[in-house]
């Protein structure tokens, strides 16, 4: 029987998911003495390293949780969960920590997108039952902005590098911590699991220590869902948001059959879109809740869920927040959402007053489950203008005219969909998301969309260059050369498709090893 210390905020469902599929029961922690009777605890944590901290005081979970670190009984901790073992942390000036180990948590000081999201190796540095089974070439799921910097160096496990080398676990005694998610990890993450639940075995030496680990180019695969026209959950598609044939909603498959595929072909990332969340009310939504629940139960990588978060008053007047539904999607098994209509309308809302309200959905999502757990979705459009005065908006000089041969354009956000246009650019956009909270975009292209052409290069750079937070390329996709192009000519950290991999026409294996022959960096899929 495993214990699992849950204090309320992000997604531990998979964590008890990714312990069931082992075979294992597991309890959670509902009164302080809970804890201290636990075989084996283990603490995952997301989100705010204050809100952490306090809600530890307030459920009396603090002192007890101390005593059995102090006692040096079996404990898993995940990224907070780490985190929280130092004595403060950057993040929230003034809190004491538990300060089980000396050091303190530090923010990313590099030119790199922070964000750390993706896929990172490790380097051992001292034997573990941990490392029992790997080959030293797996790579981990990463999501932080901080790290630990100890000052002990003899619990250091092993480091991973990201600008600069970061220590990426620790162990000392029966207590182990990592500041990447296991239970997001897919196989190998499972793997580690398994082996810190036999941590009586006899450590092991790692095989292969790598000198330097490199993050991982994520490939994405996109499930656009919505219920079709004899009222089941379909995964769809369209040709430039258009989704229907013959005047028939397109059914590709099944949501989470699907997920599963790409889940066991190699994804690095699935995203569930909603992509009819802007008119109807995902809480009454249930199917796609349901959807999220059973992925979660055997899909072990990041689930993104977008569509219809946003504040929402029901037909008897019933208030839900943004946050209240982004809640009930991370409880359900989603680890991001995404916000793509109602970043566009709190975009406009702030350019026009000048100032953030700390109201929206972007930073009441950000604020309780960390900058990482909020994408924002972006659908525009291309906007072409003979010269640049023609507009205020900042325009490019464009190698793909425009139907009357005009050189410059510029990205018109959409909202509902790509039905309704904003007079407001994607650039923008995305800065001002930036700047309230968003831990990532996730660049559509309407006019790219469904194509087969190739990602819309202009546009990706232009934003990719004008933020510092990770971009995920998004529609066009037809080969695996694009992919090859998108990484190479822009810095984007992922590469999202969903038509090639519905239709067959190209695997995301094809994709990774295309990619890998090529020389760049991909996670390998270990089954
Ligand atoms: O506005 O917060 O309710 O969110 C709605 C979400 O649904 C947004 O993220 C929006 O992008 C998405 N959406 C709405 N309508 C459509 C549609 O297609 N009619 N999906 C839609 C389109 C594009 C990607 C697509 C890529 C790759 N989003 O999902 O998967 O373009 O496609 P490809 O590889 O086949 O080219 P809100």
């Amino acid at each position: 029987m495993l214990t699992l210390l849950d204090y309320g905020a992000g997604n531990v469902r998979s964590v008890v998911n990714a312990l069931e599929s082992l075979g294992k029961k597991v309890k959670f922690v509902e009164k302080p003495e809970d804890i201290l009777s636990a075989e084996k605890l283990i603490f995952p944590g997301v989100g705010n390293f204050s809100s952490l901290i306090n809600t530890l005081h307030e459920k009396d979970f603090y002192e007890p949780l101390k005593r059995y670190l102090q006692e040096n009984r079996p404990f898993l901790g995940i990224c907070l969960g780490l985190q929280a073992l130092f004595e403060y942390s950057e993040e929230a000036p003034g809190v004491k920590g538990l300060g089980i180990f000396k050091g303190y948590v530090k923010r990313f000081d590099t030119n790199l997108s922070v964000p750390h999201i993706g896929w990172n190796g490790i380097k051992a540095q001292k034997p573990s039952r941990l490392f029992e089974g790997l080959s030293g070439e797996e790579k981990l799921y990463f999501v932080h902005s901080y790290h630990i910097v100890p000052e002990e160096a003899d619990i250091v496990l092993c480091t991973t590098d990201y600008g600069y080398e970061f220590v990426s676990a620790i162990e000392k005694g029966n207590i182990i911590a990592t500041q990447f998610h296991p239970e997001k990890s897919g196989q190998v993450g499972l793997k580690i699991l398994k082996n810190f639940l036999e941590l009586e075995k006899p450590a092991v030496k790692p095989k292969f220590i790598p000198s330097k680990t490199r993050l991982a180019k994520r490939i994405v695969a996109c499930l656009d869902v919505r219920t079709n026209d004899e009222g089941d959950l379909v995964v769809t598609k369209g040709d430039q948001y258009d989704v229907r044939e013959k005047g028939r909603v397109r059914n590709l498959g099944k949501p989470v059959e699907l997920a599963r595929r790409y889940y066991t072909e190699g994804a690095d990332e699935i995203t569930f879109l909603n992509i009819t969340g802007f008119r109807d009310f995902p809480l009454k939504d249930l199917p796609m809740l349901e959807v999220l629940r059973l992925t979660s139960q055997n899909v072990f990588v990041p689930l993104t869920i977008g569509g219809g978060i946003r504040d929402f008053t029901d037909r008897d007047g019933r208030f839900y927040s943004a946050l209240e539904v982004a809640s009930e999607y991370f409880r359900s098994g989603a680890d991001k959402v995404s916000i793509g209509s109602d970043a566009v309308l709190i975009v406009e809302e702030y350019l026009r007053t000048g100032k953030a309200t700390g109201q929206s959905s972007i930073e009441t999502i950000s604020k309780v489950y960390g900058a990482q757990a909020v994408v924002i979705s972006i659908d525009p459009r291309r906007v072409y203008v003979d010269s640049p005065e023609k507009t205020r908006h900042p325009v490019i000089e464009t190698e793909i005219p425009g139907p009357n041969g005009e050189k410059y354009c510029w990205f018109q956000c959409t909202i509902k969909g790509g039905r309704e246009g904003r007079d407001i650019d994607a650039i923008t956009l995305a800065k001002v998301c930036e700047k309230l909270g968003a831990g990532e975009i996730l660049l559509n292209s309407i006019d790219r969309d469904g194509t087969n052409l190739g990602f819309d290069i202009e546009l990706i750079q232009a934003v990719k260059e004008a933020i510092s937070i990770p971009v995920i390329a998004s529609s066009g996709a037809g080969s695996p050369e694009h992919f090859y192009e998108v990484f190479t000519k822009t810095g984007v950290e992922a590469a999202l498709a969903a038509g090639i991999f519905h239709r067959k026409e190209v695997s995301i294996e094809e994709v990774k090893c295309y990619l890998k022959e090529k020389g760049i960096e991909i996670r390998p899929i270990f089954r």
